[in-house]
């Protein structure tokens, strides 16, 4: 039996999107979120002396690879040595290998996969085992990329790493014991026997990945496997509708909104949130329209700032169902959105698609075109009203 701590996608010192209005204290908060994240996995495996640790790609940010995330890697990787806790580290379409970095050397705990397929034995104290995986050389997920991976040895434990996109059906021929797959940074169980993991990353950076994350923690043997995933985030994004079919002034939306910054501290403790207000009667869309939305998230920001836990009002917007202030010309552009299919929109948004960014995004981020549209639409009729 071995039992192992399973996570990926830590985006160390990842930039944080769409806060730039934070400041003091609340932006420190948020820029060492991702660290207080690694540093909690740390602890986790030490406290629980766990057999090893796998860190299956994206421990750093592709674009942010930065001397600090490296700095905080290497502490958490030596507090890790000092236990005598293996860490397995594979890189990602994010940190790939073969990018330019200022390297730091890493403890001899720490096994850095090879960009050609490996499997090494792992010596553990009870029993060895084998693990198969390997690391990106560059931002693309090389092809038949599983066709690369051995069969599972039949006598010992065989656990595989794989960062990307696999189908079950093809990783079930493996026989792998446990996959312990990353670039996901939703947590999801892919199949259930034998286990295929996402892990998710353990801190989100953006309004886009809601939810609490965490890492694995997984005892395995040949004939069970048993999981139990643990929250790391520092900061929870979170997306909340907020029933407003009350509101009539613009007082009653302020206390309707300071609620629900409480209730949500009480709950998640730090936390960043995107508001949508439903359920607005026509007197409470008029209320809310009078006022462009910076406005009212500059007044609701200032009644959260000397509260603690942080809690920090990303955005806010309304759905209504009563009739907004909308030109023909404007409604035109509304309808010929809604119109299009999900094929006429990727062929007008090629371009984009083809962009190596876009596409790892896409890749991260389960973009769904209901809510891309939705929040197009709002966007479109803010920037109509504010012109
Ligand atoms: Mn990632």
């Amino acid at each position: 039996m071995v039992r192992f701590l399973h996570s990926s996608d830590l985006h160390l010192d990842r930039p944080f999107k769409g806060l730039s209005e934070l400041s003091g204290s609340a932006l420190q908060a948020v820029r060492q979120s991702t660290f207080s994240a690694w540093q909690k996995i740390v602890q986790y495996a030490i406290d629980e002396q766990l057999d090893f640790v796998l860190l299956v790609g994206d421990s750093y940010d592709g674009s942010m690879r930065s001397l600090r995330a490296q700095k905080e890697l290497q502490k958490g990787l030596q507090q890790l040595q000092a236990y005598n806790i293996p860490v397995i580290i594979s890189y990602g379409a994010s940190d790939y290998a073969e990018g330019e970095w200022a390297r730091f050397t890493l403890p001899d705990n720490v096994t850095v996969l090879p960009t050609k397929t490996t499997t090494l034995t792992l010596p553990l104290a009870n029993e060895s085992i084998k693990l198969t995986g390997c690391s990106y050389a560059h931002g693309e997920m090389p092809t038949a990329l599983l066709d690369t991976y051995p069969q599972a040895d039949k006598e010992m434990l065989h656990i595989a790493m794989l960062y990307g996109e696999v189908k079950p059906a093809e990783a079930a021929t493996k026989h792998y014991d446990y996959l312990a797959l990353g670039g996901r940074h939703q947590q999801v169980v892919i199949q259930e026997s034998p286990r295929m993991v996402y892990c998710g990353t353990p801190q989100s950076t953006s309004v886009t990945e809601v939810g609490n994350k965490g890492f694995y923690d997984v005892t395995l043997t040949k004939e069970s496997c048993s999981m139990h995933f643990v929250h790391t985030s520092a900061i929870l994004y979170v997306k909340q509708e907020v029933d407003a079919s009350e509101v009539r002034y613009a007082n009653d939306l302020m206390v309707l909104c300071h609620k629900t910054c409480n209730a949500l501290r009480d709950k998640y403790r730090a936390t960043i949130v995107q508001i949508t207000l439903t359920n607005l009667t026509a007197e409470g869309s008029k209320l809310w329209h009078s006022t462009k939305p910076a406005e009212w998230l500059a007044v609701l920001r200032d009644m959260e700032s000397e509260q603690l836990p942080l809690v920090w009002l990303a955005a806010i917007d309304a759905v209504t169902s009563a009739p907004r202030p909308v030109t023909n010309s404007a409604q035109q552009v509304i309808d010929t959105m809604h119109s299009w299919s999900a094929d006429e929109w990727q062929d007008v948004l090629a371009d984009i698609y083809q962009s190596g960014t876009v596409a790892r995004l896409m890749q991260e981020q389960a973009l769904d075109m209901h809510t891309l549209l939705h929040e197009a639409e709002q966007l479109f009729l803010r920037k109509m009203q504010e012109n």
